[in-house]
């Protein structure tokens, strides 16, 4: 997929700041500072289009990129971030809720998990909820420049496992420091756009 246009359209902490739902989005989620924003400049060639933090927990409202008019990314707020209060995490839950449950043109949530540590109990949990509203299907390994080779390997064995990946579901190993891997996560995300496009558009059906 080649960008020729990224641009923030909106930042949403409630349903009725969300763009209209027309056009295909696809949503990165994941454990706070596993790389999600980073990974989004990456893919779009804007290394300052999501804001990016050495500290967990920097995004904390829905953030809709547009991506050449004509499909969106959404970065959402990470879980897992120990420090945040109660009513924040309260409130995360609610803000995911409503946005995974029910956001018609949502048509899949590419989940992002380090790929030098096992998957979390949350990470767990995430891939379920997400498979539970067929939304799954892709899983990127961030962070892929701090393991060797060998270790991909096994890493990689060791996500498919602890998800409990099936055989058709994609893992991709990302570095967004060295940029390997997002063209192949692109390419993915535009077979998933047009499959989309080519069903004219259905929106979910629950
Ligand atoms: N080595 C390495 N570091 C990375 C990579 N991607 C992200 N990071 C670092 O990981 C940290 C967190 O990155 P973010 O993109 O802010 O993570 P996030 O998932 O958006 O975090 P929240 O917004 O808190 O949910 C930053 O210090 C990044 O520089 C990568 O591919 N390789
Ligand atoms: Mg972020």
């Amino acid at each position: 997929m080649v960008i020729k246009k990224a641009e923030l359209r909106s930042i949403a902490v409630r349903e009725d700041q969300y763009p209209p739902a027309d056009l295909p989005e696809i949503a990165f989620a994941g454990r706070s500072n596993v790389g999600k924003s980073t990974l989004l400049n990456y893919l779009t060639g804007r290394r300052k289009l999501a804001r990016v933090s050495g500290s967990p927990g920097k995004t904390r409202t829905i953030n809709f990129y547009e991506i050449n008019d004509s499909i969106r990314i959404v970065d959402l707020p990470g879980y897992g971030y120990a420090k945040a209060s109660r009513s924040l995490t309260e409130g995360w839950g609610k803000m995911m809720e409503d946005y995974l449950g029910k956001r018609k043109n949502l048509v899949c949530v590419v989940q992002l998990v380090d790929s030098r540590h096992d998957p979390t109990v949350q990470d767990i949990q995430m891939y379920e909820y997400l498979k539970y509203y067929n939304l799954h299907g892709i899983v990127a390994a961030t962070k892929s420049d701090k393991i060797s080779r060998n270790e991909r390997q096994k890493s990689g064995s060791r996500i498919r496992k602890t998800l409990g990946m099936e055989p058709d579901d994609k893992l991709i190993f990302v570095s967004s420091l060295k940029k390997t891997g997002g063209d192949e996560l692109s390419d993915e995300l535009e077979r998933i756009a047009e499959e989309y496009a080519a069903s004219g558009g259905s929106p979910r059906t629950y």
